[in-house]
């Protein structure tokens, strides 16, 4: 590329930053005002050992924002149309947030750390702002923070081997999404099981940015007779994997969705009965129905690049749709991508895509993949 972003003071720098240029990354994308690593120069490197050994990638700009006091639950519960209701504490949830009218506005990842203290592992908005505005408007007893925490992500199918010789066997038995609060000598942690792929593995979340550089060498050094390596969130594997990635899937501002579009349904829990905000826009939507669904869609042809933008979708020369994201899958041996579609498109319609290099064919799969 003939540009590079400007590394200024206006945008933050994670407690890993020092750590990912000294371990030779090589572009950055700017992610909840924060640089989060794009990648370190092999890209196909970084995609086999995601999928066949152990990758670690520098995640603190999914920031946490903290919900602490008496109404921290009410707020929590508040802020979601998923149902919080038996959510324990060691234990996290994925939780879509709308606004008024059941547009989404994040997707984070929501941990139970005790009855009266969360957090919010938010996606590219700014849900700090959000949950303080509603804390505050509703005269809610609750302090709402952006804490000093910093997840480091360990993916891949021997990611539990490495957590297993960093903190100890006991890693093994978290289940998806539970958590647990240790020190790894002096470097106070919340272990979770997750991160943003398929291939399992765990999330660190420092508590002591100043310890940022250490964490990482602490991992690094665990992981090497792994074959670990850094890497950063992958988006072949996600589109692969079928994970929603806020911002390039949907956006409030410029590509806005709801729950149901997004087929997030499920997780809209109407029947439970609790407040929520967006709760009568959900409801509306959901009696009268929606109209567009994202779709899973194959770009048929030579091997693609990333798009930088939103693609339109044409049928017979029309736009009816938006290609989202789209990627090369060395493992699928297609082209994969993520799209929004009208739910009443024929089975088998043959969509077209203009690329740089022409128009291609694309081919939605079934709805359920
Ligand atoms: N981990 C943490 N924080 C995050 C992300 C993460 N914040 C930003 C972003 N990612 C939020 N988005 C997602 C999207 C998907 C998942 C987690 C966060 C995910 N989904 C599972 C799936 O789709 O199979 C499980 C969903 C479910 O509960 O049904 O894990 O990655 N800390």
């Amino acid at each position: 590329m003939p540009y590079a972003l400007h590394i200024g003071p206006n945008i933050r720098k994670s407690p890993y930053f020092d750590a990912t240029v000294a371990d030779g990354v090589q572009g950055f994308s700017v992610y909840n005002h924060m640089f989060i690593p794009g990648h370190f120069g092999d890209p196909e490197a970084e995609y086999d050992r995601l999928l066949n050994g152990v990758a670690m990638w520098d995640v603190a700009a999914q920031r946490q924002v903290e919900l602490k006091g008496p109404d921290a639950a009410r707020l929590a519960q508040r802020l979601t149309p998923r149902d919080l209701d038996g959510l324990k504490v060691g234990r996290g949830r994925y939780v879509p947030i709308c606004d008024h009218d059941g547009w989404l506005i994040n997707d984070p990842v929501l941990l139970k750390l005790a009855e009266d203290h969360f957090w919010l592992s938010v996606a590219d908005s700014d849900m700090h702002l959000w949950a303080l505005a509603v804390a505050r408007e509703s005269g809610m007893d609750v302090q709402v923070s952006e804490p000093d925490v910093s997840p480091l992500a360990i993916q891949g199918p021997k990611a539990m081997d490495v957590a297993d010789a960093l903190l100890g066997g006991w890693v093994r038995d978290l289940p998806f999404f539970g958590f647990r609060e240790v020190e790894l000598e002096g470097i106070p942690l919340v272990v979770a099981r997750s991160g943003w792929s398929k291939q399992g593995g765990v999330e660190l979340y420092l508590r002591d940015g100043s310890k940022g550089v250490a964490l990482w060498q602490r991992v690094k050094a665990a992981g090497q007779p792994f074959g670990i390596g850094p890497g950063a969130p992958n988006d072949t594997e996600r589109l692969e994997s079928g994970l929603i990635s806020y911002g390039a899937d949907m956006r409030r501002q410029c590509q806005p969705a709801n729950p149901f579009e997004m087929r997030f349904g499920a997780m809209v829990n109407l029947d439970a009965g609790h407040g929520f905000i967006g709760r009568a826009a959900l409801e509306r939507i959901k009696a009268e129905g929606w109209t567009r669904e994202r779709r899973v869609l194959e770009v048929e042809g030579a091997p693609v690049e990333g798009n930088a933008h939103p693609l339109p979708l044409l049928l017979d020369g029309t736009e009816v749709g938006t290609l989202f994201e789209m990627a090369h899958s060395r493992r699928l041996e297609i082209n994969i991508a993520h799209g929004m579609l009208p739910r009443d498109l024929p089975e088998g319609a043959t969509l077209t895509v203009t690329l740089p290099d022409g128009p291609r064919r694309v081919v939605p799969r079934p709805s359920s993949g």
